[in-house]
């Protein structure tokens, strides 16, 4: 197994990383900027390097200074984590010809999927299904886009190959506002993503986002390990996921997981990744894939008892999985609140001094975070301070000890958003459980604390 590993991210997730390496016998190297010198992962670190500045173009997105720092310290592998570099093709490629091993799919699937319509063309090959749409990019000709649009039928969303996690798309509900809508996301696209490239879905108005987790080695073995229910979201941002999917028929869950580990090996996936599906009246629609372990993890390591950031240094290392897809039994439910330093309900950021942080425990509760009494959230980076994750025999179960959870917890001297996971966990909708992607920006639109004043 490797010796040392440089964990290329911060916060929750830096944690979350060295803790499997620890267990794993694996000696870490944390990097951080100046302004997370402080946390306390750095400090329980083997070796550390300050990397550079607050700013993260100056530091986590620094591809020679990450470089460097594993170079000095002797690492023999990068973890990524989510977000900065993670699904960063350029950076995995040279993180291998530097003589690292990354810690994440092949370069070439991490541009396969990062391009939209190469992931949809790819996926449609290996039998996933997808939103019907235009066949691959749009062209230039306004007749042949007419055209697509009509045989989609209306409403139809453009959308940027370059984009993905909600950038660069577009709804249009009319003939006469579809030539235009193509011309504005595609100079969008172009500016955003240095790719104008764009392509055509019919727009979903109701779905739930039901996504699926996979593991593969570098030895042709796939597995899917369940699925996430995500839908609980405002403006792109997961607020509460869960596992398994209220609601949803076994059956067609397990023919989904089985195209999604078929395709894994089909265009040669190696490690963690995860297929992004809208659900809706029954059926499954797959929209981007995913590179990276996600934020949401924790609740399908609880129902399936894998531990996915060591699977994933196991897969870099070359080993083969321990596991097939009959060994894999999802057991009881899951549910993880984000914890972000916010106001709860206006969402505007809340960083500074935690003065008083209590966390949570009990049976079936884990909390996964970096923050402690003391503790400086910095403004510089994503509000998400931590996340509580809540394991039940049954989803009421697990409902009622997030409930408990999120009544035992006390955070102070910043803002958090743990008054609105409250207000969640006893939402008659939520508890029902199948509430659409709109549901959460429907009920805080609904919501008389926000009135005119407040906002
Ligand atoms: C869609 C859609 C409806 N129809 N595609 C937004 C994020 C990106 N991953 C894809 N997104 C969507 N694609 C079609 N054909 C609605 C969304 C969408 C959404 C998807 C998942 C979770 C939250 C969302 C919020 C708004 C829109």
């Amino acid at each position: 197994m490797f010796e040392k590993i440089l964990i290329a991210n911060r916060g929750e997730i830096a944690l979350r990383i060295q803790r499997a390496c620890r267990e794993m016998g694996i000696k870490t190297v944390v990097v951080h900027s100046e302004a997370d010198r402080e946390a306390k992962y750095v400090k329980l670190a083997d070796e550390s390097v300050c990397i550079g500045p607050a700013a993260s173009n100056l530091s986590y997105l620094s591809m020679p200074a990450i470089i460097s720092a594993a170079e000095v310290t002797d690492a023999q592998a990068i973890h990524p984590g989510y977000g900065f570099l993670s699904e960063n093709a350029d950076f995995a490629e040279r993180v291998e010809q530097s003589g690292f091993v990354f810690i994440g799919p092949r370069a070439e699937s991490i541009r396969l999927m990062g391009d939209k319509v190469s992931a949809k063309h790819a996926m449609i090959e290996a039998g996933v299904p997808c939103v019907p749409g235009s066949d691959g990019a749009l062209p230039d000709d306004p007749k042949v886009i007419v055209q697509t649009a009509r045989k989609v039928g209306y409403p139809v969303i453009i959308k940027a190959a370059g984009g993905g996690g909600g950038r660069g798309m577009r709804v249009v509900h009319t003939e006469a506002a579809l030539l235009n809508a193509v011309t504005m996301t595609k100079t969008e696209a172009g500016a955003a993503f240095g790719n104008p490239e764009v392509y055509m879905e019919k727009f979903l108005e109701n779905p739930r986002h039901v996504e699926i987790q996979i593991l593969a080695d570098q030895h042709g073995n796939a597995v899917w390990l369940g699925e996430r229910d995500c839908s609980m979201q405002r403006r792109h941002q997961k607020v509460i996921e869960e596992a398994p999917a209220p609601g949803i028929p076994r059956k067609t869950i397990e023919k989904i997981g089985n195209r999604c580990a078929d395709a894994c090996k089909k265009i040669g996936y190696r490690g963690a990744g995860t297929f992004e599906f809208l659900y809706e009246n029954g059926e499954f629609y797959f929209i981007e894939m995913n590179t990276r372990v996600q934020v949401e993890h924790p609740v399908t390591e609880m129902i399936t008892g894998i531990d996915i950031v060591q699977e994933q240094i196991r897969i870099a290392f070359g080993e083969k999985l321990r596991f097939k897809q009959s060994d894999i039994e999802l057991r009881g439910h899951a549910i993880e609140c984000r914890i972000n330093a916010e106001d709860p309900f206006k969402f505007t950021p809340s960083p500074g001094r935690i003065a008083t942080w209590h966390t949570p425990g009990g049976p079936g509760i884990r909390v996964d975070s970096h923050a402690y009494a003391g503790y400086f959230v910095p403004p510089n980076y994503d509000s998400m301070i931590g996340k509580v994750i809540s394991y039940g025999s049954t989803r009421e179960q697990a409902i009622r000890r997030m409930q408990i959870a999120l009544s035992e917890m006390v955070v102070e001297g910043i803002q958090t958003n743990i008054p609105l996971h409250r207000e969640l966990m006893v939402d008659a909708r939520f508890i029902e459980g199948g509430t659409n992607i709109h549901y959460l920006e429907h009920k805080l639109a609904d919501m008389p604390v926000l009135s005119k004043k407040d906002k």
